[in-house]
Parts: structure tokens; sequence; C-alpha cells
């Protein structure tokens, strides 16, 4: 069983699957904390968690003038300044759940938490290239940056992935070869001892047990970049698609969910006001900027609480325009709607760009469930 060696995981996790393990925390449990706790953070693999050892793990950058460079993680953590960012990252597939429902989707029915915010740690991989080589020759012709990881399928082929170059050596991309996740080494399932975080970007670009760095004129030739976490439209189907023929996802659009109260969930009338919270988020350094809030469908509409810290303290210092890499959580307290029996409660986000989430699933709807971001709505009872 190549998954035998896989890590304990915390029992709160919602699985998904257990081999690859896939799994998310409950709503209420992930807007408790500003920063989420590795144990309750999602976990998407593909393949089985590698095990890597860290006194004789080295990473490999490519691609360069000058034949590359071979770094090994006391090299990572003493030749180049430590750099925090404090950044979300987003499964492409988080609420996917709510498209299946449309429509049968194919990939892993993931709620609305496949999704977490981190205090990540690391040498900036713009420093790294630069100490590789990297300079206005390369600019000339170079296009992407690659990403292989140390996990391998069945026929070894590592988990793989790319994004554009301009990120990768940008100051202000702040593309980190992070060695901890809140200020501890980075938990095995989270890519010990060294994982690529690409503020602003998909989740699966976030390449985990990094083992090789590779500069280059083309994108990432792996599955993961050509054949999977792409868009498509409503009326694509499986037996038209054609994956060439769209960009691989790279910065995410505008997102938010409520994650209190439940669907389903039954509130007292002599409660005489609710509370929702949730979460917002935007890709590309796109800060939230609103959160708006219905209690009856969206006939009318509330402005939430932005929160940028934990409950009750000082909140984390605004981030330059364009880097707005984090998460806000959002809550809001109003009066019961008198009478009411049912309260259909939504939110939706607007982010720095003015970009606003979709009212609908089925205009988004496309065959693999990715970019699921319409309105998130969640029905309540209220009780006598
Ligand atoms: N990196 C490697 N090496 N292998 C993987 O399976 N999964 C990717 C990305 N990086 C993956 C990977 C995907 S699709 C996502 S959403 C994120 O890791 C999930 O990161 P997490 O498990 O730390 O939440
Ligand atoms: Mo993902």
């Amino acid at each position: 069983d190549p998954f035998s060696s896989d890590p304990e995981r915390h029992p709160v996790l919602r699985i998904n699957t257990r081999k690859p393990f896939n799994g998310e925390p409950p709503p209420e449990i992930l807007s408790d904390s500003y920063i989420t706790p590795a144990a309750f953070f999602f976990k998407r693999n593909h393949l089985p968690v590698p095990q890597v050892d860290p006194a004789s793990y080295r990473l490999q950058v490519e691609g360069l003038p000058g034949g590359g460079l071979t770094l090994s993680l006391e090299d990572l953590k003493t030749k180049f300044p430590k750099h925090t960012v404090t950044a979300t990252l987003q499964c492409a597939g988080n609420r996917r759940s709510d498209m299946n429902k449309v429509k049968a989707v194919k990939g892993l029915n993931w709620g609305i938490t496949a999704i977490g915010n981190a205090r990540w740690s690391g040498a900036r991989l713009r420093d790294v290239l630069l100490a590789a080589g990297f300079g206005p020759d390369v600019a000339r012709w170079a296009r992407h940056v690659h990403f292989e990881g140390l996990d391998k399928d069945v026929t070894g082929t590592p988990y793989g992935s790319s994004i554009p170059l301009s990120k990768a050596v940008s100051e202000e991309g702040d593309v980190l070869l992070a060695y901890e996740m809140n200020g501890e080494e980075i938990p095995r399932d989270h890519g010990f001892p060294v994982r690529v975080v690409v503020p602003g970007v998909v989740g699966a670009r976030n390449v985990k047990w990094l083992g090789r760095v590779v500069v280059s004129a083309e994108e990432s030739g792996s599955h993961w970049q050509q054949h999977d976490y792409k868009g498509f439209s409503p009326g694509t189907d499986w037996d038209h698609v054609d994956f060439k023929s769209a960009p691989a996802i790279q910065e995410l659009p505008i997102q938010s969910a409520i994650t209190v109260p439940a669907d389903g969930a039954v509130i007292d009338r002599s409660d005489e006001t609710l509370t929702v919270t949730g979460y917002a988020w935007s890709g590309g350094g796109r800060e939230v900027v609103r959160v708006d809030v219905s209690l009856d469908g969206g006939e009318t509409w509330q402005v939430a609480q932005l929160r940028s810290g934990e409950k009750g303290q000082a909140p984390e210092a605004p981030p330059p325009p364009g880097r707005a890499w984090a998460w806000k959580l959002w809550e809001i307290t109003a009066p019961l709607p008198p009478e009411a029996q049912e309260l259909e409660i939504v939110c939706k986000a607007v982010d720095s760009s003015y970009n606003v989430q979709p009212d609908t699933v089925p205009p988004i709807w496309n065959l693999r469930g990715l970019l699921s971001n319409a309105w998130h709505r969640v029905t309540v009872r209220v009780r006598d």
C-alpha cells in the first residue's frame, strides 16, 4: 500500500477520499480563526505523501545559464533572507458540490472549505532565481517557471505545474519557497520540507514537496497543467472538450461563502437576531472591498463587517495595493425578519477591481466543476 506511510489527520476533517487523502474542515471551524491552524487546513493530495529526509533533501534549480543550482534545506534557510507572507490557498474545485447539484461534474465533491489562510515563511523564489543566474538575458526568452513535486504516480511521473515567469521573479509577486507554515515546519500533508507558495494563484500551482524548479520558454507539460485545471463553457461536454483551447487556471476569481449558519439549520424566533459569518477572497492580489448579505434570497441587502485578524485582536497591517493575498472573514448580525418561516441567506463579495460573483450556477457550470463561485445560499428554518 503506497499510502501506508501517510501522516495522521485530525478526525474532525470531512473525508472526500482516503487514498489519496482529501479532506476539508467543518465550515464553522474554518471561520473560527483568521489564520487556519494546519490541522484544520484542507488537504488535497493527488498521490501518496512522500517521505522526505530533511538532511538529504535537495532542491534542483534548472534552465538558467551556468548549469543550475542545487540547494539543501540549510542553504534555503541560511543563504536567503526569510520572508513571511499571509496567503489564502484555494483549490480550483472548492464548492464543486454546488455545481454537482445543477448537473453532475467529474471531480472530488468539495463543500465550501477547500480553502484556508496561513502564514508562510521561506526564501523568495525571486532571490533563488537571481542566485541561480536569472537576469535580463534570460528574461528575453524565458516565459514560465515549472515546479515538480517529489510525489510520483505509478509510472514515476511527479506532480507538476508552472506559473508565468513575471509572477515568479517580481518582487511584488511574493512567491515563496516556503519551509514554515504558521511559524512551524510545514507539516507533511502540506509539503514538508519545502513547498512553493504562489499568492493569489490557484492551489494546484502551489506545489508541495518541491524537488525541481525549471525556468523555461514553455509552460509545464504536466497533466495537471495541460489536461486539467482549465475552465470551459457550460455547453462543452466530454465528447467535445479540447484542453488545448483553454488557458491553465492561474489567478482565481472572487469568492465568498457562508460558514454559519449551516444549510438546514433551525433558528429560534425568540433569538430576535441572526448572526451570519463567512469568508471572502479574490485571486491576483485583488482585495475584497465589500461583502453583501441578504436574508431574503437576494431581494434586500446589508453590508457585512470585514475582519483581517483574529477576533478581538488587532488586524493585520493593510497590504500594499495589488498584494492582498489573504482572505477576509466577515460577519453580520441582523434582526430576524418578522413572520418569516424560512430564510434564504445569500452572500456575495466585491473585489478591488469591482469583480462580482455570478448569481447562479448554470451560466458558469463546467464539466470539471471548477471555479464554482456563484452567490452562496443557505436556507434556515425559523421555529416559533
Ligand atoms: N503538490 C504536489 N506535489 N502534489 C499534489 O497533489 N496538489 C495541489 C497543490 N500542490 C498537489 C500539490 C492542489 S490541487 C492543491 S488545491 C494544493 O496543493 C492543496 O494544498 P494543501 O493540501 O496544502 O491544502
Ligand atoms: Mo486543487
